[in-house]
């Protein structure tokens, strides 16, 4: 049987300043779509809300006026060069964008509503799959406490389509398992593991993760800031037998420093391939998705090895509850 391999680049961008309009982001984007086609890449991932500044870091005491970072179709007269500069070269495409949409909620009631939202293209230019951020980090007022504001929870919604997988084609192969997360994402298993219950192949995953936590709560060395983004990505491509090819913005945006480092990692959650610039830069790797195979037949077998009925917490609980404290007497 001929082997599975499919050629990705993680498409990371250096920074995109708060006045810059969207077609500067796009004409960008187009260029590494084109370096992409030349190299013989299938499926680009773009970082998460790719066509703007990180906006959540500026705080707008009327939500209204947040409206301008938000994008009310998909494609638009802005990101319709991207989508053609794709279906011309035969591209699949992930782009993280911030999503503004009139849609029934969970009563029924249609109103506007606001997500932190990445798509999956296919090569005709097709919308294939679309994911809305579930883990928003940050806080929905202005913190004083904070240098840097992280406002996704003021202009954000949590995403309501679940962690969804789809298999179609991409590149030459005619079927291949895709899902996507979004930046905080990564860090809970919980995500990896849904996606991995669906067969999982390939995680499309974007961020923009800041160099300094700029939380106010303790000391996070620099150096570990890009550890846990990698410690988490790996980890869940092990755990769930899968490759994913993670995205950052990176570099100084709106005099705040992004971490970038995108990676590629396999299923054996190596990294094969990384960024080395804070700047626009492809990073490739061909993936060979037939080593998917290992971990899912033997370690990570679920069928044969989990057990569902001692993780009842997992959904069922939120928070962490206190232990049962232990009733004996110390020596
Ligand atoms: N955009 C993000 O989700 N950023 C978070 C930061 C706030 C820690 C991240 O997990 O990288």
């Amino acid at each position: 049987m001929a082997a599975r391999i499919l050629t990705v680049a993680a498409a990371q961008l250096g920074p995109i300043q708060r006045a810059e309009p969207r077609g500067v982001a796009v004409a960008r984007m187009v260029a590494l779509l084109e370096r992409a086609h030349r190299r013989g890449v299938e499926l680009v991932v773009f970082p998460e809300l790719a066509l703007t500044t990180f906006f959540p870091r500026h705080y707008h005491e009327d939500r209204a006026e947040a409206d301008r970072w938000f994008e009310t179709a998909m494609p638009s007269n802005e990101t319709a060069p991207l989508f053609a500069a794709a279906k011309r070269y035969g591209i699949g495409f992930h782009l993280g964008y911030a999503e503004r949409v009139q849609e029934a909620d969970e009563t029924g009631v249609v109103r506007t509503r606001y997500f932190n939202t990445a798509i999956l293209v296919g090569p005709s230019g097709d919308i294939l799959l679309k994911y809305r951020k579930i883990h928003l980090p940050g806080h929905a007022e202005y913190d004083p406490a904070r240098k840097v504001q992280h406002l996704e929870k003021r202009y954000f919604e949590v995403g309501n389509l679940g962690f969804p997988v789809i298999r179609a084609p991409m590149g030459g192969l005619d079927g291949l398992n895709m899902g996507m997360m979004i930046c905080n994402d990564r860090r809970w298993p919980e995500a990896w593991r849904v996606l991995g219950l669906q067969s999982v192949e390939l995680v499309a995953l974007g961020y923009n993760t800041p160099s300094i936590n700029q939380d106010a709560k303790g000391f996070e060395a620099h150096h570990l800031r890009v550890f846990h983004s990698h410690l988490s990505i790996q980890a869940g491509c092990y755990q769930n037998a899968c490759f994913a090819v993670a995205t950052a913005k990176a570099g100084t945006e709106d005099g705040c420093e992004l971490f970038g480092n995108s990676i590629i990692v396999n299923p054996q959650g190596e990294i094969i391939a990384a960024a080395s610039t804070w700047d626009d830069e492809l990073v490739t790797a061909d993936c060979d998705l037939d080593l998917c195979t290992l971990g899912r037949t033997t370690i990570f077998a679920f069928d044969r090895h989990r057990r569902p009925e001692a993780y009842r917490r997992i959904v069922d609980q939120v928070g962490a509850v206190a232990p049962e404290t232990w009733s004996g007497e110390r020596e």
